[in-house]
């Protein structure tokens, strides 16, 4: 029998951050970008659930956020504390916590900053298993003075769903035998797969609930979503069986840059991808590797609207030259009619790399 956890830590940024400054505890907290007075460009990295009761949430534009605090003091509530994001500190922390799930896993994948899954296999039943993520979660209290939430199941699906099911300090535990019960009512996005366009997609076809999506044949999801239509008839039914990979490695390095003012100015835009796409390569270098396959180029027009156009070589490429290029080939559409007809202005725009290797 597999049995497989997911840790998820709760409000992780601020939650950081209100350790290291209690005063701030109980306010509603937003990290991210400087607000400037409601003028600020960047968007909320998270909130606080103090700040989440405000509607505030992480991806908001951060001069939204400042709008919202804005009202709640004209109400006579708490305004919103912002502050900006300490990720040296974070990734502190982070360690501390996977080392902690380390101690009582024999294997675990860490999925990002503040999240990983764990095998409890060896412990042989549920009960054991809920006992030693119960453990887990009172030492993640007792040393780092922090809260995650936690799903245990019998597969990754499982696990991660039931460690959003209830935050925050959650426990929440899904068999096998109760796992299409316990999908069905829950909102087709709780899928990992299904992303804001696929939910929107299937609202206009009156899908809304995981047992509204059970109607469709395996056929039938894969005429809609293509190849991955067919796992999505498993995956709301519970079923999945990809291994845990121990060896977390960043799958791709990247950066983006939200402009100080919106621009079609194309010296300028050139210039700031030629940077980044530097600053892309130092870090892949100082990462470890030295070979990337993919490249992505991310563009945000002022009115928010976001596009992503990657490129995948045929070979490993192993050169910053062939980086700009290439970054520079997928960005030229947006600034002329092809992908731009009314010439929007652009208000940010990032460099990935992918498929990167030693
Ligand atoms: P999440 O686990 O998605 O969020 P969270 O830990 O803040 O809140 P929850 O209790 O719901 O788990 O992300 C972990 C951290 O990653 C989060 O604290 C900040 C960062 N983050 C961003 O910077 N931008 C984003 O859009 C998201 C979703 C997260
Ligand atoms: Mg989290």
């Amino acid at each position: 029998m597999r049995l497989i956890g997911h840790l998820d830590m709760d409000a992780f940024f601020a939650a950081a951050e209100e350790l290291d400054q209690p005063e701030l505890r109980g306010l509603p907290l937003v990290v991210g970008a400087d607000p400037e007075e409601g003028r600020g460009r960047g968007v909320v990295a998270t909130a606080n659930y103090p700040a989440r009761r405000y509607g505030i949430h992480s991806a908001m534009p951060i001069s939204r956020a400042w709008r919202v605090s804005e009202a709640a003091k004209r109400r006579g509530e708490p305004p919103v504390v912002f502050v900006r994001p300490r990720f040296r500190r974070y990734a502190e922390i982070s360690r501390r916590v996977m080392a902690i799930l380390r101690r009582h896993s024999p294997l675990v994948e860490e999925g990002g900053i503040d999240e990983a899954y764990f095998d409890l296999s060896f412990a042989g039943s549920y009960e054991e298993a809920a006992a030693i993520c119960r453990k887990i979660k009172a030492e993640i209290n007792s040393q780092e003075h922090l809260t995650a939430s936690v799903g245990l199941g019998p597969n990754k699906l499982l696990a991660k769903i039931a460690s959003d099911f209830k935050k925050p300090d959650g426990l929440t535990i899904v068999t096998q035998e109760e796992a299409e019960n316990f999908l069905a009512p829950l909102p087709v996005r709780k899928i990992p797969g299904i992303g804001p366009k696929s939910e929107t997609f299937l609202a206009r076809m009156g899908v809304a609930q995981v047992e509204d999506l059970k109607k469709f044949s395996r056929q039938e999801l894969q005429d809609m979503f293509g190849k991955w239509g067919r796992a999505l008839y498993d995956r709301i039914r519970g079923r999945h069986d990809s291994p845990l990979q121990e060896e977390y490695e960043p799958k791709s390095v990247g950066e983006q840059e939200t402009f100080g003012q919106d621009t079609l100015d194309l010296t300028f835009i050139f210039e700031r991808l030629w940077d980044m796409c530097r600053g892309v390569w130092r870090r892949l270098l100082a990462e470890g590797f030295r070979t990337y396959r993919t490249v992505v180029v991310t563009v945000r027009f002022a009115d928010f609207q976001t596009h992503s156009r990657a490129y995948t070589l045929p070979l490993p490429a192993q050169s910053p030259r062939t980086l700009v290029f290439e970054a520079m080939k997928l960005l030229m559409p947006f600034l002329d009619r092809r992908e731009n007809p009314r010439r929007k202005l652009l208000r940010l725009i990032g460099v990935r790399v992918e498929k990167i290797g030693k």
